[in-house]
């Protein structure tokens, strides 16, 4: 750790476009196959990570954008307030198109709010499997025609074309900076918060007033198995060996339970199939353990 090293690049790149061209296939891609903690179901919360690429040189954080289509509600306008805002703290923004697609209102919209930010834009013209090469040429000067991007890639992020390219150019353009999440670490979502929420909602349930409040349960890893299925591993904590006693139940039953009906609703939650893999153990001070508190997200 100590010897000279080469400076490491790190910082934000943000991935803005309308649906379906491709967003979540390239972040699979890129941040390799075990991310894709990627819930099927209609994006709430703003802004979030939605993947990070380690290299030895380098780490890219991915930010998803989801607000930035024309707003229909207030809460469409508040969404797109918040990603505007936050595309203007990137070191970097992808703005993705599908060349199967004719430039239509919303990639003009997306356009219209890129001219906010002072943020390097590189084009990613992507699915340049489907069509013929000649067709590309055309279709990325209609792009050109309204704004100067830093770079264009046509890619397809369903092969892999010009990924690797697309990975250099962006190494090359971000700051020396720190690694900020550590290797293995390729999601930062919210979604770690609510599920350890289920689980501990569910411990309550099933053991009424026999298990405390104090009862903490911490989501370690959410990974993606051989098998396609979220892997998730989650440890409860209890004060009390009575109170792991109970937790776990006769031969396992109350956890069995517990980890059935969580699982149920972690399901629902993220529109996705789960393996739920649960731990009790004992621990009389996590409640003074800034290290638990900040995991759990009681941060002040
Ligand atoms: P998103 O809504 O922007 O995240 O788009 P998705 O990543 O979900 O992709 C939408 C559809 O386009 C999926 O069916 C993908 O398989 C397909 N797709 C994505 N990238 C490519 C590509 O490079 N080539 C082709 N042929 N299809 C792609
Ligand atoms: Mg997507
Ligand atoms: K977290």
């Amino acid at each position: 750790m100590d010897q000279k090293q080469a400076a490491f690049h790190s910082g934000f790149v943000a991935i803005v476009g309308r649906p379906n061209v491709g967003k979540s296939t390239l972040l699979n891609r890129v941040v390799g196959q075990k991310v894709a903690i990627m819930s099927n179901k209609a994006q709430t919360t703003r802004n979030k990570i939605q993947g990070i690429y380690t290299a030895q040189d380098s780490q890219i954080v991915f930010i998803d954008t989801p607000g930035i289509h024309k707003p229909q509600t207030k809460l469409d306008e508040f969404m797109l307030k918040s990603a505007t805002s936050a595309l203007s703290e990137v070191d970097a923004i992808l703005f993705m198109v599908s060349v199967r697609d004719k430039m239509g209102p919303q990639d003009t919209f997306i356009l219209e709010q890129l001219k906010q930010t002072k943020q390097p834009v590189y084009l990613l013209v992507n699915k340049i499997d489907t069509v013929h090469p000649n067709d590309l040429a055309p279709f990325v000067e209609a792009y050109q025609a309204k704004r100067k991007f830093a770079a264009v890639f046509p890619i397809s992020a369903l092969e892999g074309n010009n990924v690797p390219e697309l990975l250099a150019a962006l190494k090359q353009h971000l700051p020396e900076g720190p690694k900020y999440y550590p290797d293995d670490q390729i999601t930062d979502h919210p979604e770690y918060f609510v599920v350890s929420e289920l689980i501990r909602e569910k411990i309550l349930e099933l053991t009424r007033d026999e298990v405390p409040h104090s009862v903490a349960v911490n989501v370690e890893r959410m990974r993606r198995n051989d098998q396609g299925k979220l892997r998730i591993e989650a440890t409860i904590i209890a004060e009390r060996a009575g109170q792991k006693g109970i937790i776990i139940g006769k031969g396992g039953q109350m956890l069995k339970k517990i980890g059935t009906l969580a699982r149920q609703d972690i399901e629902h939650l993220l529109g996705d199939k789960v393996y739920l893999a649960l731990w009790v153990k004992i621990d009389k001070n996590w409640r003074n353990n800034q290290h638990y508190l900040n995991e759990l997200g009681y941060q002040k």
